[in-house]
């Protein structure tokens, strides 16, 4: 059975659930086809409600017995769930349901991974398990007894008794359904202990399958450094005897914080030197840390409902961004975020699935787990820090933290904390959570009389179902140059309000240079007119990493949108500066790396876009090739002493110093090896004792005639490692050529190694198909077509995924009208699919309404 009609969910419409529940004690016997699920839940009706209809969600379960009191009832069951007449006072519920866990490829309530059994409850899988009001504001302790002959039975909470073939574990702290967790399996731990500042004693642990017990100590460490740190930074207490964390192999997402046991996917833990590169460590110390936060950010206080995801989800990534750059670079930190944000956010609010932070309606809230909720909300909470500052800001969260513990809560009483702790009245910055879009910010200046003025002006373009858009408080940190290249004037938060304001800084000796935006103090797009001069003198001496950077970039852009307009030759202005900046050993090796990244084909045609013109997929790939080429020849020399320089010698170690070397070393190495047709690439290649150097050669040496051997030879040595495959999949597909790139894809995914089953392999192969955007785009629409193949392929199976990946096709309306009528033939093709899923005919309808 498919779903059930689609149904839209509003903000609006909410109201609380008529009953309370004092405890539910879960019962499994595991079965692969049939597993038995009992629950006993103790209700009582809840006072502040008015509505006491009592209905259970509850989807493709087979309900053997219900009983209400120890009665056996006959309950109304439906698509969706249950609904049964209950008693005026408290009561118990019990009932006993079939399940078929080997059955379940979407991977939402309990499925089998490789054997393992495992589950994935939020956004709304428990249902998938047994009835139960299956929303975030319905919190209770839960108990669970585990039958079966796995060696490892694991659920959420404090471990119980134990013994052959059972395990029973007891959570004492109130929970919504969405973190309850079950793992059983043949799994094996990498223990260690924590012990918590007030003197708590934790067991922590690692299990993955035997095979990866070397891959776990990282993951290890960087738990542990992230339970001190919020003890630290934030006060923050871990609450249980067991923190436990299992790695997955077949995964939607990257990882999930189900109280005291978090399941990971395995490429979010399992690493190695020789297996994982300097980005997958990071990533994985990330995840790790976000997931860990989320004990107070979301389980200890969630969400009311789930329109209030980015109260945990916003806060949270916040969090472990501050983790993140206080373990290893801020300003690295900090650019990396901004490029992902303007990548994926700014791309999302531009085009038709743009939504506010916190959206008022949706059909399926796992289309909802979206860099606008997450990113964005994180930038959010940024500027509110900003805006109130530090001291304020922890003020803030304590009280949020006393006053909250153990509800759920809505975006109001987040705010409402901000408000008790500064006196600030915070509804015009309100409008950043009910707001699609992104700002536009656009400045001007005057000079005169040593009085120097700053003028803005705010716009922000309409969104679907969003035309007017009042001015919001904007965080604009500014500071200012003087014309021998000293600060002036040091940062200061000018705090937008209207729709256009100045800001004038008296007492100048001469006409000042601004730095704007610094540290990206807000999530807008800034629109100055500035020339190559300013942003060379930006890029040599502020003060501010980021802005330092965005100097570069900035230039960088200009010149390559120069030749995309009028067949320029790169800006020579642009090699100039980007040569001294690489020479500059004062400069973090990290941050040259990033200087030298460019701007992606993503940021190119949206700008084009919003000049208006029609950006070409091709001709942007060209310019960037033709810019890299000449940027090559153009440092020749120096690309090959920057390699030398940044070769490590020390052991292999994760950290911020070696990951800065290493990528500068595989930035240069990039260069040389379009002179050198990938000689030097081979030599690394062939002597690497770790996966950044290996990757980096291979990657390079796609781009040569060496790639079908190098191609072999990877795969036979890394055939028995599926996490390194994946790279091997992926590598392929985003170094192919624009007219390769479809072709290639197709034949991966005919290799036998290809499957549907796994979300990370079926992402190594089509997710690299449409990050290859020149290929994606191909002008045949070859691309398209073969992406609307797969995911009709994969929608019957995992419709959650496979509605993710519609995203690929969400700019189509910036694009030329034959590539725009390939799309929409595609869109529809889709769409007419008999049975498609909610989740897809959701995410389509959409993106085709743009
Ligand atoms: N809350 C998790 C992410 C997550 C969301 C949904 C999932 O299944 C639909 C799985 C994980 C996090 O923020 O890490
Ligand atoms: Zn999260």
């Amino acid at each position: 059975m498919r779903d059930a009609a689609p149904q839209t969910i509003h903000l609006k419409d909410y109201t609380p659930f008529g009953f309370l529940v004092d405890k539910v004690a879960l019962s499994f016997r595991l079965d692969p086809q049939a597993t038995r699920v009992l629950s006993r839940i103790a209700f009582r009706p809840n006072p502040e409600a008015a509505d006491r209809r009592f209905f259970l969600h509850g989807e493709g379960l087979k309900l053997i017995e219900a009983r209400i009191d120890g009665e056996k009832i006959n309950p109304e069951i439906s698509e969706t769930g249950l609904e049964a007449a209950v008693p005026e006072r408290p009561f118990i519920w019990e009932a006993e349901v079939e399940i078929a866990p080997a059955a379940n490829t979407a991977l939402e309530g309990l499925y089998l991974s490789n054997g393992m059994y495992c589950t994935q409850c939020e956004a709304e899988g428990f249902r998938k398990i047994t009835f139960y009001p299956d929303r975030p504001d319905v919190m209770a302790p839960f108990d669970v007894r585990i039958e079966g002959d796995q060696p490892v039975l694991l659920s959420n909470g404090n471990p119980g008794a134990s013994g052959a073939g059972f395990a029973e574990w007891s959570d004492p702290w109130p929970k919504p359904s969405y973190l309850f967790a079950l793992v059983a399996g043949d799994l094996v731990a990498h223990p260690d202990r924590f012990v918590t500042r007030s003197g708590r004693e934790v067991a922590l642990n690692v299990w993955v399958r035997p095979e990866d017990a070397d891959k776990c100590a990282f993951a290890m460490e960087s738990l542990k450094k992230a339970m001190r740190w919020d003890e630290e930074k934030y006060g923050r207490e871990y609450d249980l005897d067991v923190f436990n964390i299992v790695a997955v192999d077949d995964f939607n997402m990257g990882a999930m914080e189900n109280k005291g046991l978090n399941i990971f996917n395995a490429s979010a833990v399992l690493a190695s030197p020789e297996t994982a590169t300097d980005a997958n460590f990071e990533r994985i110390e990330g995840i790790i840390a976000h997931e860990y936060f989320h004990n107070w950010t979301g389980n200890r206080i969630t969400c009311r409902d789930w329109f209030q995801l980015c109260l945990k989800e916003g806060l949270t990534v916040f969090r472990d961004s501050q983790f993140t750059a206080d373990q290893r670079s801020a300003a690295v930190k900090r650019i990396r975020d901004v490029t992902l944000l303007r990548a994926r956010q700014f791309r999302e609010d531009a085009g038709p699935l743009a939504h506010p932070v916190r959206p008022e309606s949706f059909v399926e809230i796992n289309n909802f787990y979206t860099a606008t909720v997450y990113e964005k909300g994180a930038e959010l909470v940024g500027m509110l820090r900003r805006l109130v500052g530090d001291e304020a800001y922890a003020r803030a969260l304590d009280l949020y933290f006393t006053r909250h513990d153990g509800q759920a809560v809505t975006i109001e009483d987040w705010l409402k904390a901000f408000e008790d702790v500064t006196g600030r009245d915070l509804t015009q910055f309100k409008r950043w959570y009910s707001d699609a879009g992104t700002p536009r910010l656009r400045v001007s200046e005057d000079w005169q009389d040593g009085r120097y003025t700053l003028s803005f002006e705010q716009f922000t373009p309409p969104t679907p179902g969003q035309d007017e858009k009042p001015p919001r408080v904007i965080p604009i940190a500014v500071g200012l140059l003087g014309p021998n290249g000293d600060e002036v004037r040091r940062t200061q938060i000018l705090e937008m309000t209207e729709e256009k304001q100045s800001f004038t800084f008296e007492g100048l000796a001469a006409r000042p240079v601004p730095s704007i935006l610094r540290d990206f103090s807000a999530p807008v797009i800034l629109e100055r007119e500035s020339g190559n001069a300013e942003r060379a003198f930006l890029l040599a001496h502020d003060t501010d990493p980021f802005n330092r950077w965005q100097a570069g970039r900035d230039l960088a852009r200009a010149a390559l949108l120069a030749m995309l307009r009028t067949g320029a030759a790169p800006d020579p202005a642009y090699l100039d500066a980007i040569r001294m900046l690489a020479r500059d050993e004062a400069l973090d090796p990290a941050f040259r790396a990033l200087a030298l990244d460019l701007p992606g084909e993503e940021e190119l045609a949206q700008a084009l876009f919003d000049a208006g013109e029609i950006p070409d997929p091709q001709a942007i790939w060209e310019a960037l090739e033709r810019f890299r080429q000449t940027r090559a020849e153009a440092m020749a020399d120096l690309a090959r002493a920057l390699y030398d320089a940044h070769q490590v010698t020390a052991p292999f170690a994760p950290n911020a110093a070696q990951s800065g070397a290493r990528s500068l070393a595989n930035a240069a190495l990039a260069m040389i090896t379009r002179l050198d047709g990938g000689a030097l690439a081979r030599r690394q290649y062939d002597s690497a004792d770790n996966m950044t150097l290996q990757l980096g050669a291979f990657s390079c040496l796609l781009r040569t005639d060496r790639a079908g051997a190098a191609t072999r030879a990877f795969y036979d040595q890394w055939r028995d490692e599926r996490l390194v495959i994946d790279k091997w999949f992926t590598m392929q597909i985003v170094n192919a050529r624009p007219e390769d790139a479809a072709g290639r894809a197709r034949e991966l995914a005919a290799h036998p190694d290809f499957t549907l089953k796994t979300p990370n392999r079926f992402r190594a192969v089509f997710g690299a198909l449409s990050a290859n955007q020149a290929g994606f785009h191909h002008a045949s629409g070859k691309g398209y077509a073969l992406l609307a193949d797969w995911l009709i392929r994969l929608d019957p199976l995992n419709p959650q995924t496979a509605a993710r990946m519609c995203s690929a096709f969400e700019t189509w309306r910036r694009l030329d009208p034959s590539r725009q009528k390939l799309i929409k033939a595609q869109l529809e093709r889709m769409l007419a699919v008999p049975g498609l899923s909610r989740d897809m005919t959701e995410m389509l309808t959409r993106i085709r309404a743009a």
